[in-house]
Formats: structure tokens, sequence, C-alpha cells
């Protein structure tokens, strides 16, 4: 494969710059769409949903100016298998890919592919999470794999071609730049923009580390959560803030920092993995010359300012310190995410798109700040199996409102062909929720299933499937454990207390079972193919291991 290294994503689409300027507006008929996706963004930080911890004002344009859903949930809350559960409005163990590592069969029909058999004009730019070149664009310029935040490689229809730069902004360039010089003013268009931001490590652009690494958040209620209440899978899993996360990569110290106060690199899970110094070096290592200075200028003091408290700091106090690190970072990432937002919103008033287009702003899935002494996702509590959903069209949606139902990720393809007059295939399993988003009805499913496989694995969150009522959830988690996990959010919001032998719920644990084994059956899942998943994994993972 070709590589190339260029400074200016100019260079990169064909034709830029040769449309001139074609600020006219499109076919007014079929509406355009901006499906935004961010990776890991928590609902918690967005102040639209709450405004606690950090101001996104372009983002809340979307809730201002559109709908806000309040209990919007994925099916699978881990990054490469919801991608594919929004592409193909299939659950995970239909369309294959349940898990990052299993591979994602692109000839399966996607609502992209559809679109553009229909006369749309489509676009794929930023992360999408998965081998093979994307199908269904007319245009794709992806990440590989996870990606980088500073100078990234991208895959521009297969060429692996390196661009200086931090990658929000250059996602939101390369997006902007399409829907200036390369869209096609006769047709309509379906654009997905996809930020790597705010995944793992945590790395704002130089502007946005300066003002956050001076700020201090407040601490979620549950931070010094010790899985008293819940079964054994919240006390194995390896996400808690102190005791997991890398100190190198994820808290920012140096390793020389770490050598010199005795800090032991960070160790996880059962094959004793341990990439805390190597992250340093996958991260900031990446920086040139001006990009690694001014990250001394900030973070050099903050290595001082650490070491000189270390040697008095008790647990507690490091767990503050670094939940305020982690918060810095993944808030400063969020940053970059709403300028981008903003750009491409102000560029759709300016171009006479606005009304014609769907704008949405989803995550792969919600995050834990915190919430349980966690960073990560994965498991089926409200943080990670939430997502937050945003969605503005002039034409259909009053400004202002607001959903409570549960919707998921599952639901975006349908709900894209609906708007776009194309018949959804059979086989896709969401639901529209135009109808539902626009006032029109009130009728809507009253239970979801989720599912959840990558296990043994990074973090170590045990396999688990389970169903969702808008006031309970019943989970079962299996493979080298057999438990059952029942929730009232009414009463326990933060899930802290497992009631599902509490005699006094006899009736809904009744009520949740049924529901879960006829969503099971609705949607074609089974024990079977749990076996069948976890045998291909277990495989999988030898051969890696071998290798
Ligand atoms: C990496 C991260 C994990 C994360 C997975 C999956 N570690 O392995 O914390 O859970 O990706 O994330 S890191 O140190 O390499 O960042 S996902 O969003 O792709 O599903
Ligand atoms: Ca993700």
């Amino acid at each position: 494969m070709k590589k190339t290294f260029v400074k200016s994503i100019a260079f990169l689409i064909p034709g830029a710059g040769m449309l001139g300027c074609s600020s006219e507006p499109v076919e007014t008929k079929r509406p355009n769409i901006v499906f935004i996706m961010a990776d890991d963004h928590a609902y918690q930080a967005i102040s639209a949903y709450s405004d606690e911890l950090i101001q996104t004002p372009n983002i809340d344009r979307l809730a201002n100016e559109g709908a806000i859903f309040t209990r919007a949930t994925v099916t699978n809350s881990i990054c490469a298998p919801s991608r594919a559960v929004m592409l193909t409005g299939k659950h995970s163990f239909i369309n294959g890919k349940v898990d990052n590592h299993m591979p994602f069969d692109w000839e399966q029909p996607n609502f992209p592919k559809l679109m553009q058999a229909n006369g749309y004009q489509t676009a794929m730019i930023g992360k999408i999470h998965m081998d093979g070149i994307p199908q269904g664009f007319d245009f794709s310029m992806v990440l590989p794999g996870q990606g980088h935040y500073f100078n990234p490689d991208f895959l521009i229809e297969g060429e692996r071609i390196q661009i200086e730069g931090y990658v929000s902004d250059i996602i939101t360039e390369t997006t902007l730049d399409w829907l200036k010089n390369k869209r096609d003013p006769d047709k309509p268009f379906a654009l997905l923009y996809h930020h790597k931001a705010p995944h793992r490590e945590w790395e704002p652009a130089e502007r946005h580390y300066r003002e956050f690494t001076q700020r201090t958040f407040r601490e979620p209620a549950t931070l010094f959560d010790d899985y008293e209440g819940r079964g054994n899978a919240a006390k194995t899993a390896e996400m808690n803030i102190l005791k997991h996360m890398n100190w190198a990569g994820d808290s920012k110290l140096y390793p020389e920092t770490m050598e010199e106060l005795g800090i032991e690199p960070t160790v996880l899970n059962p094959f004793n993995e341990s990439w805390d110094l190597q992250a340093f070096e996958r991260t900031i290592g990446r920086y040139n010359e001006e990009q690694k200075a001014a990250w001394d200028e900030v973070y050099g003091p903050i290595n001082e300012e650490f070491k000189k408290q270390y040697p008095s700091m008790s647990e507690e106090d490091l767990m503050r310190w670094r939940f305020q690190r982690y918060m810095q970072d993944y808030l400063g990432t969020i940053a970059g995410i709403d300028e981008g937002v903003g750009q491409v919103l102000d560029y759709l008033d300016e171009a006479g798109l606005a009304e014609n287009t769907i704008v949405v702003y989803t995550s792969d899935q919600g995050f834990y700040l915190g919430e349980h002494g966690w960073f990560d996702k994965r498991f089926m509590y409200e943080e990670s199996f939430r997502t937050p959903l945003l969605i503005r069209y002039p034409k259909e949606i009053k400004p202002g409102t607001e959903i409570d139902k549960l919707v998921q990720n599952l639901d975006f393809a349908p709900t894209f062909l609906d708007y776009t007059g194309i018949e959804a295939p059979e086989e896709m399993q969401g639901e529209s929720f135009r109808k539902l988003v626009a006032g029109k009805t009130d009728q809507w499913r009253d239970a979801v299933y989720y599912t959840y496989y990558e296990y043994p694995s990074v973090h170590m969150v045990k396999r688990h499937y389970g169903v969702a009522t808008e006031r309970y959830k019943l989970i079962h988690f299996y493979y080298d454990i057999d438990e059952w996990e029942m929730y009232d959010l009414e009463t326990d919001p933060m899930e802290m207390s497992n009631i599902y032998h509490d005699t006094a719920y006899a009736d809904v644990q009744k009520m949740l079972h049924e529901k879960l084994d006829s969503l099971r059956e609705y949607y074609g899942d089974s024990d079977e193919l749990n076996q069948k998943f976890l045998k291909s994994y277990l495989e999988h993972q030898a051969r890696r291991r071998d290798r």
C-alpha cells in the first residue's frame, strides 16, 4: 500500500476546488442527511443533557432547534459492533459483527448502499473502525482501526495517507470541503461525519488542554463505589479509574515521572497485558516538535506538581487526582468536536441547506465518567447502555421536542430510509422513529433487547444479554459465571442494588423474564448462537496468542 504524507487536506479530495462555489440549494424534494457520530461521547458531557461538566453550545443547537432523546440506547455497547448495527439496522447476532475483533461482512445491505442506489450522493468521513473499504459510499476517508489524535493516517479509497494536524480538525475540514466542493448540487446527499474523539487516550487539541487543565470538575456520587449489592460482573471488571487506567497514556505522566516515583505500570486481565509505557509512546510519541513543546509546556508542570504531592497522597487522593486528570482531557477533546459541529451547522445555514437537511448527533455508545469508579463502556448499566441522540429537521420536528421512548441505534437505518422514501429491506430489525419524533404518534415499543460478547478481553466485562423497559432492567451474565441482575430505575437510578432475589419484586421478575424470552425469539437470538460466537471468539483469541 502506498503511503503519502501531506500537510493539507486540499490535495486529498479528487476534484476539490474545481466545482467552484456551489452554494445554491440542492433538489428540494428529498432531504439530505448529515449523520454525526462521536466515539465514546457520554450524554453526561453534552450540556443539552446536563451542564455540570461542559458547555456544548453547538451540539445543543440540535436539541433547541429539534429534538433530544432522553432514553436512546444501543444494542451492544462497543465501537465496531455499534457501527455495524447503525449501518445494517440488524442486531449484532444477525449482522455477525458481535465484537471489535470479528470481521464485518460489507456485502450485506446497509442504508448508504440503498441510498446510493436510489440517487443519493454518499460520503463517509472519519472513524468507522471496520476492516475493508467501506461499501455504499461515493467518497470515503476513514481512520484505519482506532486511528490517532495527532498526525493521523487515513485510508482514502484504500490508499494510506498521513496528514499533519489534529484528528477532529482534519475530519471537520474534510467534511466542509466535501460539502463545499465535492457535493453534486443536483443530488440529495447522505454524509457520515464521524469523529474519533473523545476515545481513549483523550488527547485534546493544544488550544483546549490549556483551558481544561485549569478546571476542577464535580465528582459523581458513585466515584468510590465498592460494588457491593451487585454480582461478580461489576466486581471483576477492569475499568476502575484508580486501578486500571494507564499512568502514562491516560493520566499523562512521563515514563520518567513513573520511574522516579516508583509507580509500576498498570497490568490488566488474566493475560497480564500492560501497555502503560507504550501508551505514552504511541500518543505523545507521535507529536511533531512544535506539538510536543506545547504539550510539555502544559503537562510538564502537572507532572512536577504531582511529584511533590504523590508521597503524601492516600488512595482516595489518588482516585480524586486521576478522576480530575481524566475529565480535563476527556472534556477537552469534546470541546474540539463541538467547534467542528458548529462549523458544519454554520455552513448548512450559509449554503441554504439547513431547512432540508436532517442533522443527527449521536455516539457509538455512552461512557462512564467516574460513575461506579469507572471509565469505558460495555455494560448494560445506564451510562454505557444509553447514548446521546439529538436530531434536527425543521420541516418535521418542532424545536424543543423531548422524547423519552426507548429508541435504539438499531432504528437509525430504517429511520433514515423512511425519511428518504426508500423501502427498508425485510431483514432490517429496527423501527423508523420518524412519526414518533414528529409528534404524529406516541405508539412505540415498551422494551428493548441488549447483547454483549467481548470477553475475556480488555476491561474484562463478562458476556451478558438483557431486557430493559422504561422502569426495569433484567440482565443475565454468562459463560464463566451464571448470574442474574435486576434493577428498578425508579427507586434506584444509579443501579446500586440488585433486586433479582427480592421477593417483593417476584411479579416484576416474571414479567421481565417473559419479555426477555419473547424478544430473543422475535429478533432470532438464542443460547445456541451465544455458544457459536463464544467458540469462534476463543478460537480467534487462541490463534492470536499463538502468533
Ligand atoms: C482500546 C482501549 C480500550 C477500549 C477499546 C475498545 N484501550 O483497546 O480502553 O475499551 O479500545 O474501544 S487503549 O489504551 O488502547 O485506548 S472501542 O471504542 O474501539 O470499542
Ligand atoms: Ca466507542
